[in-house]
């Protein structure tokens, strides 16, 4: 079976061999001929969730609509440590516009294409962020039933902590009272650790005032040095797909998934005085056969930030005047789809170290993991990273103000890696003032969207990662590494001219792709913003939105658990809403 599945060839055979309803192209769904209570549009993190509880219950016929393959049977998906191999097969191919910030560099944008969405090629990084960023959530929306304390039991419900890989004892480097232990997302430490430089950090920590250990990210209080929790179990990646649509839900004979098929266009009803959405415009990846289907009670569209969006505009829901422009036919001024993008820049930093360190055996890591599970296989990044605030003292605070959620909420996110005589940091800005967009280029649904990160587009970005490197070097000078770290590499904001830095990161700097902001959520009744604090498009009724786009700023964290908990409580919204 092992063997089989992955013979490519076969995959389409072995899934509808092997499961209930999960159809690989239109054909079957046109022959099914079933009606549906909810069609959710992507089975990313938003719509693998939001399609599995609602089908949870068994009065709801569900429907998921899915772009790309499927995830089952694939080995580069399912081992952690070959996420930067990821083939081109399982995601959108995406390339940013000319980005203004960045020298006019366009830049390569994964994102999923396969169920799971983007947490089948993620780098699994599990990562709440700060309570101050949920509860901004509730400040903008007006509804205050957003916020940490309200979503802390959806998390809780979401996760499964398990131990990690091969079963060492990870004890001292979380706080089990934090953790759900019954969800469908597999949560769990390292497999391997502490090595020696693990341990070098430990003791800087130790002696450091400004970065200290923090025993528990997952807290809300996620500043200092932490040992990173990733979404997998037993060595596995367990992307939203494994989570939510394993076998169980796969069984379910009210849960249809039809993969292979582009959502295009959301369609009005006719009759009804309201705006009423319920209808679904998809075609076939392969023939290019299109079709509508309609939803009984909802459309939720969990597209992802570029999908949703994209989505929203080729239906003519948006800017008038944008929409004009590409001749789409307006059916609903909503000017903010699309704008408000925020996303995480990265900026590569390095030092030479005293140290060597034996380059992985590949073929024997993939046979370990293949027979046991465990090995370095089951890792796809470091064993700890830092989170960090900028001190209040720094010159930029007196130009620009903070914009951090509050103040449990970093400015800075600083990766630990080591190549034995390099150490290397990607500095990560987690409070970004740029803004993005997202626009349709054309008419035609098909055709990519343009995607503009906004990148360095506000000054006090260019600043504060400035400030972010500056904290990694005053980390690197800390006594624990004397002997150890040998030189600083750069690029250095106190030696080069400002001009030259500014270049250097312009040309650098890259993404952790985690796009939010562009369809947010908006106090009921407001003229800006796109959904209703219940996730409900504006002034439409059948239509919600439960992904990442509603997200209104990017929180200081990896995405995917905000996105998780989002998507668990909007379940809970629609269910109590029927
Ligand atoms: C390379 C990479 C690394 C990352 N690393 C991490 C990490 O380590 N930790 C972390 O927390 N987060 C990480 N993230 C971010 C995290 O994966 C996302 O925040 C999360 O997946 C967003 O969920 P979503 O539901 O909004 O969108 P997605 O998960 O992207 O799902 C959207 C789905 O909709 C489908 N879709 C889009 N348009 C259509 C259409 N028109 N018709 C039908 N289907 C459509 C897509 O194919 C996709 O399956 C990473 C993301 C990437 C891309
Ligand atoms: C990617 O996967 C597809 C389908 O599984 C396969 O046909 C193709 O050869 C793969 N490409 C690479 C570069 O591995
Ligand atoms: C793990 O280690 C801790 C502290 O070192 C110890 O108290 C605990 O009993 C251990 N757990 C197991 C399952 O061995
Ligand atoms: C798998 O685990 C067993 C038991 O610990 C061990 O003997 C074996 O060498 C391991 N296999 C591989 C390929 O690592
Ligand atoms: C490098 O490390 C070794 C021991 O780990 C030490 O003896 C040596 O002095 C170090 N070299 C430098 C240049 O610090
Ligand atoms: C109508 C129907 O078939 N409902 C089923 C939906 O799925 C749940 C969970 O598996 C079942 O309990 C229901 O019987």
């Amino acid at each position: 079976m092992g063997k089989l599945t992955t013979l490519v060839g076969l995959m389409a055979l072995s899934a509808s061999l092997v499961h209930g309803k999960v159809y690989t192209d239109l054909e079957q769904l046109d022959s099914a001929k079933e009606s549906y209570d909810f069609i959710v549009v992507g089975g990313g993190v938003g719509g693998s969730v939001v399609a599995s509880r609602l089908s949870e219950n068994p009065r709801y016929n569900v429907l998921l609509v899915e772009a790309g393959p499927d995830n089952e049977g694939v080995t580069e998906i399912a081992v952690p440590g070959m996420f930067f191999g990821i083939n081109r097969t399982y995601t959108w191919g995406h390339v940013t516009t000319p980005q203004v910030g960045l020298n006019d560099r366009s830049m390569p944008y994964t994102q999923g294409r396969v169920l799971g969405g983007s947490s089948s090629v993620n780098g699994m990084m599990y990562t709440r962020g700060s309570s101050d960023d949920f509860d901004l959530w509730g400040k903008v929306s007006g509804d205050r039933s957003w916020s940490w304390k309200t979503l802390f039991p959806y998390f809780l419900r979401n996760e499964k902590l398990v131990p990690p890989p091969g079963g060492r004892n990870a004890s001292g480097q979380y706080d089990p009272r934090y953790h759900g232990y019954r969800g469908p997302t597999t949560v769990s430490l390292p497999w391997g650790g502490p090595t020696d430089f693990d341990l070098l950090a430990l003791k800087n920590a130790e002696q450091s005032k400004e970065i200290k250990f923090n025993l528990e990210p997952n807290s809300g209080k996620p500043s200092g040095l932490i040992w990173v929790q990733s979404t997998i179990g037993n060595g596995e990646r367990c992307s939203a797909a494994v989570g939510f649509l394993g076998p169980e839900a796969r069984e379910r004979p009210n849960l249809t998934i039809l993969l292979n098929t582009q959502a295009t266009r959301v369609l009005p009803s006719k009759e009804s005085r309201q705006l009423d959405i319920r209808t679904l415009e998809i075609a076939s990846i392969a023939s290019g056969k299109t079709t509508t289907v309609t939803a009984k009670k909802e459309v939720i569209l969990s597209a992802g930030a570029f999908g949703t969006p994209h989505l929203l505009l080729n239906s003519g829901i948006g800017d008038k005047k944008d929409l004009e422009e590409v001749k789409v036919k307006v059916i609903h001024h909503l000017p903010e789809v699309g704008k408000g993008l925020s996303d995480h820049l990265t900026f590569p930093v390095g030092w030479t170290a005293n140290d060597t360190i034996k380059p992985v055996d590949y073929p024997a890591a993939l046979e370990q993991w293949q027979t046991n599970r465990t090995g370095p296989l089951t890792e796809a990044v470091g064993h700890q990273v830092m989170f960090a605030r900028i001190p209040p003292n720094a010159p930029l605070f007196k130009e620009h103000r903070d914009p951090a959620s509050g103040p449990n909420a970093p400015h800075i996110e600083i990766t630990l890696a080591t190549q034995g005589a390099q150490v290397g940091a990607y500095v990560v800005l987690l409070t970004p003032k740029s803004r993005g967009s997202v626009k349709i280029a054309s008419n035609n649904p098909l055709d990519k969207p343009l995607i503009d990160l906004g990148f360095l587009t506000h000054p006090f970005d260019i600043e504060a990662i400035k400030e972010g490197v500056r904290l990694a070097k005053r980390w690197y000078d800390g006594p624990a590494y004397k002997g150890y770290i040998t030189g600083f590499l750069g690029p250095d904001p106190d030696t080069l001219p400002a001009e030259e830095f500014a270049n250097q990161l312009k040309e650098a700097a890259g993404t952790f792709w985690h796009p939010v902001g562009t369809a947010t959520i908006s106090p009921k009744g407001a003229k800006h913003g796109v959904l209703d604090p219940d996730l409900k498009v504006k002034g439409v009724k059948g239509l919600r939105v439960v992904d990442g786009s509603a997200i209104p700023y990017v929180p200081t964290a990896h995405t995917q658990a905000s996105v998780y908990v989002l998507s668990e409580r909007a379940s809970d919204l629609i269910k109590n809403s029927w």
